[in-house]
This record gives C-alpha cells, structure tokens and sequence, in this order.
C-alpha cells in the first residue's frame, strides 16, 4: 500500500497479513474483536474487500498470484477471527467460573441456635434425677382454688400468707398459686392408696418484688408418701438429690423450721457450693447455703387428702428454682432470669 493508496503488489499484501496479525495479537475484549472484523472483513469497509477489488489495478502478469496471495489473507482472517472468538469466549467462561467460585478453606457461618432458659435447664435435670428414683411428674393449674393453696395444706383461715399483701386474688375468688403444693394435694385426692412419689416443677407467684424475689417464681415440690416413711427418708432423700444437682460430696443439714402442712419441719441447708464449706462471701463465711425447705406431712394434711395418718406418713420438701438456677450459673441477681435478655441464653449455653 505504498503512499497510502490501495495496495497492488504481493510485496503490500505480506506487509497487511503483518499489521492484521499485529491487530489481532492486541485483540483482549468483545468490542476489540468486532472492530478488528469490521475493519478487515466488514462489507463496507473491510481491508479484504478493498485488497479483492484492487484487483484491477495490478498489472496483469501478477493478477493471478495476487488474486490467490489475497484469497490466502482473506481465509487467514477469518480463521483467525473464528479462533480469536473462541478465545474470547473461552475467558469470559473462565471469569464467569472464577467469580461464582466458592473458597472451601472459608470458615463456615453459624446458624443461631436457640437455648433453654437456665430455669428450665435446671427444672429438666431435678426432673431426670427424680425420674430415674421412680418419681412421676405432675402438673396442676397456676390459678387455684383457695381450698387446693391453703384449706388442704392447714392453713388457718386467718394465716398471714391469705393476706392480699402476699396472694394476688383473681376474679371469681380464686387465686393463683403461691406453691406448687396444691398440685400435690389434687395428686393426692386424685390417688385411691399410697405408694405416692411425686414432683411438681412449675410456676408460683407472691406479692413482693425486690432484688431477691420476683412475684413470679419457680419451684419444685417433692411429696412421697406410704407406710413407714421417716425424718430418715427425706434426709436420705434429699443427700441423693443435692449429690446429683451440686458436687458428689455436697453435705446436708437439717434446722428446725415451721410450715403449716409439714409436722416436724426443717430448713435444709446444704454446704457452700462455691467453697464446699471453706467460707466464702457467697455464704456469709458459714460454708452453709439454705437452699429448700422440708418436712413430714402433717397429719392433717394427710386425713384431709384422704389418707389415714394412722397407717400412713409421708415427706415433702420444697425448693425454689430461680435461685438454684443463679447459683449453677453464676447469676447475680434474679431480675436478669426474667428479664428476657437473649445475652443471658447465650451465655448460659456455654
Ligand atoms: C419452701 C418450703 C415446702 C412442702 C413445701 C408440702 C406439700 C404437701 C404437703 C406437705 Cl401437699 N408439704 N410441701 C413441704 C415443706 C416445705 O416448701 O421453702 N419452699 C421453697
């Protein structure tokens, strides 16, 4: 293509092969591609349609190789763009696989799983302990008749805990359930004869709210009753028990108490489970910790239930959760157990 005219020699025809493989070599992306086809084999533009028609313009006794020379060009760029496409398409492929690529070496996401509430934690080990001695489970209504909380139990009709400083009443004279005691009493009036052995976990409410105590609460309730059954069995009893929810060498104390349906009856204290009885400021330097209360049945619980106290006699002890559910799990104050805080679950999981 000598001084920019339309090339009519072999000579210029090897000289645009070599700017076409130039061109093609530069060819990265779509767009190249189709500029680079425009330019040599468009139909309006393209170098290769000009080169043919040059054809005229070549002395005759060259006509022949140049028209063949032309031809060799005219298939090399076609080839050459076919190849170059699938070149192109065989990157795009590549980068398409590269960017949805998924790097295994990538720690995987935790799925949030849910947790149980440390009280409901704490209910389902006491259950599994009472269930493997041979204990039923049994649950009653949270609002409760006078008769099953207080007349059945012995309290005199006058006892302080009747008082709406202490019951919330509902409508309809009832109330709900300051223990989980009237449970026991339905139980019991429900069974034709002794052997009983029988927990009760669920929910109580009070009248007070203060850093120690919320109105609602939860406790555990432990009636056994037959012929024969001594102080001897609920202390017994009750080492079994606190062996299995504390340490294996948690010791039991018994101190004289007082409840309305238990006669004799007795405050169980059991030995510092943070110091195992050295002193520590969680017991007030005693190495003792009270943790429920207990008793033997009063007689006249057990008539009114039903049962002949002359044949029969039982134990019962009492034991509230939220505080058993603070001391395993270090919690400082009982607000946190009801307050809903997903932290608390998260960390009580452990
Ligand atoms: C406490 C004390 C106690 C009972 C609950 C009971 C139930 C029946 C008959 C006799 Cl039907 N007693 N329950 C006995 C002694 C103590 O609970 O301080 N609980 C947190």
């Amino acid at each position: 293509m000598a001084g920019g005219g339309t090339p009519d020699s072999v000579g210029d025809l090897a000289r645009e092969r070599e700017r076409f493989e130039r061109e093609a070599a530069e060819v990265s992306s779509r767009d190249a591609w189709e500029a680079l086809r425009l330019r040599w084999v468009g139909r309006k533009q393209g170098v290769v349609r000009a080169l043919l028609a040059a054809i005229k313009e070549v002395p005759v006794e060259q006509k022949r190789e140049y028209g063949q020379v032309v031809n060799l060009l005219k298939r090399r760029v076609e080839s050459r763009l076919e190849e170059l496409e699938g070149e192109l398409e065989r990157a795009e492929r590549q980068a398409a696989i590269g960017a949805a690529a998924v790097d295994v070496t990538l720690p995987g996401r935790r799925p949030a799983l849910g947790s149980l509430h440390p009280v409901s934690i704490v209910t389902q080990e006491i259950v599994e302990i009472f269930s493997a001695m041979g204990y039923s489970v049994a649950e009653g209504p949270e609002v409760e008749e006078d008769y099953y909380n207080f007349q059945a139990l012995n309290f005199p009709p006058d006892h302080p805990a009747r008082d709406t400083q202490d019951t919330f009443f509902v409508e309809g004279g009832k109330l709900l359930r300051t223990h989980t005691s009237p449970v026991q009493v339905r139980t019991m009036l429900e069974r034709e004869e002794p052997p009983i052995r029988v927990i009760c976990p669920g929910r109580a409410y009070r009248f007070d709210n203060d850093l120690r105590h919320s109105p609602m609460f939860h406790q555990v309730e432990c009636l056994v009753v037959d012929k024969g059954i001594t102080l001897g069995h609920l202390k017994g009893t009750l080492e079994a028990f606190v062996r299995k929810l504390f340490r294996p060498e948690t010791g039991v104390r018994l101190r004289p108490s007082y409840f309305p349906f238990t006669e004799p009856s007795a405050e169980v204290d059991i030995t510092c489970p943070f110091c195992s009885g050295d002193g520590c400021r969680t017991c007030s330097d005693t190495g003792w910790m009270e943790i429920l209360g207990s008793g033997m049945v009063d007689p006249r619980v057990l008539a009114e239930c039903g049962f002949d106290p002359e044949i029969y006699s039982g134990f019962a002890f009492g034991l509230g959760l939220d505080r058993v559910a603070m001391i395993r799990f270090d919690i400082p104050n009982i607000r946190v157990l009801f307050e809903n805080d997903e932290r608390l679950l998260r960390q009580v999981r452990g």
